[in-house]
């Protein structure tokens, strides 16, 4: 991975007319499940669906992320999610072989981790059939670095192929920060999966920008891209 789309492609002059689908005056605008965006015939680009499911501790900021992904303000308080709350999330993305655009449709599935934990369906519903799993931990809470491996171990069982990506959060408050550079390089060695820093920080008010989101936003974009090619060479 890191050759298969073109990375900050929201910079370039050519995706101009892509980025005005999914934003208006630099404002996100937000698709219902049954919405996409409305294309133009000239423009006409493939739509490729993926199931994300977010894990991590409860307060870590599961609900923040996908909030900030989707540029929808996020909520200063921790609010435990009850439930499972799904976001979608339209990405245009260059492939870097063919000039090809396609878009992206991540669906966000959030769900509180206390109810995770109350009733047991949750957890299957949310990893079955998830294409990508963005397991998140804080950079002020160590306890959610450390449960990491278990959250791992649990996202692993439904598929092998399933895109596993760590993404840390509270970056911002690094001050406080309770996990070092140096453990998270080992973490990252020993189990071969990478490790994101939240865009920005989710707790700053205000919306993100594309600039903030798109580093992550196209590592998961390239990532998915990359197992559906291997698959389909197999
Ligand atoms: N400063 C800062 N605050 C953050 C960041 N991410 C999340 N927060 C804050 O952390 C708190 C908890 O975030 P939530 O997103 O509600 O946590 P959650 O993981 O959804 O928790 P549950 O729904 O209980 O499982 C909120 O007050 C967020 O504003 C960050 O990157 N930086
Ligand atoms: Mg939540």
């Amino acid at each position: 991975p890191g050759s298969l789309v073109v990375l900050d492609w929201h910079r370039c002059a050519d995706s101009k007319e892509h980025f005005s689908r999914i934003q208006r005056r630099n404002v996100r605008k937000r698709f219902g499940l049954l919405e996409a965006p409305v294309l133009r015939p000239l423009l006409a680009a493939d739509t490729v669906s993926y199931k994300i499911f977010l894990s991590g501790k409860s307060g870590v900021g599961k609900t923040a992320l996908a909030a900030r992904l989707a540029g929808l303000p996020v909520p200063s308080m921790h609010h435990e999610t009850t439930g499972v709350q799904t976001t979608v999330v339209f990405w245009p993305v260059k492939l870097r072989e063919n000039g090809r655009v396609l878009f992206f449709r991540l669906q966000l599935w959030d769900c509180g981790e206390n109810t995770l934990r109350r009733f047991d369906h949750l957890l299957p519903a949310c990893t079955e059939q998830a294409d990508a799993v963005l397991l998140l931990f804080s950079f002020t809470d160590r306890t959610s670095f450390d449960d990491l491996s278990s959250h791992l171990t649990r996202s692993s069982s439904p598929s092998a192929s399933t895109v596993r990506l760590v993404v840390g959060t509270k970056f911002d408050l690094f001050m406080h920060t309770d996990v070092t550079e140096r453990e998270l390089r080992e973490f990252q060695q020993a189990w071969g999966v990478p490790v994101f820093r939240v865009p920005g920080g989710a707790g700053a008010p205000g919306v993100a920008g594309l600039a903030e989101v798109a580093p992550l936003l196209d590592a998961l974009a390239e990532h998915l891209w990359h197992r559906d090619v291997l698959a389909a060479q197999s």
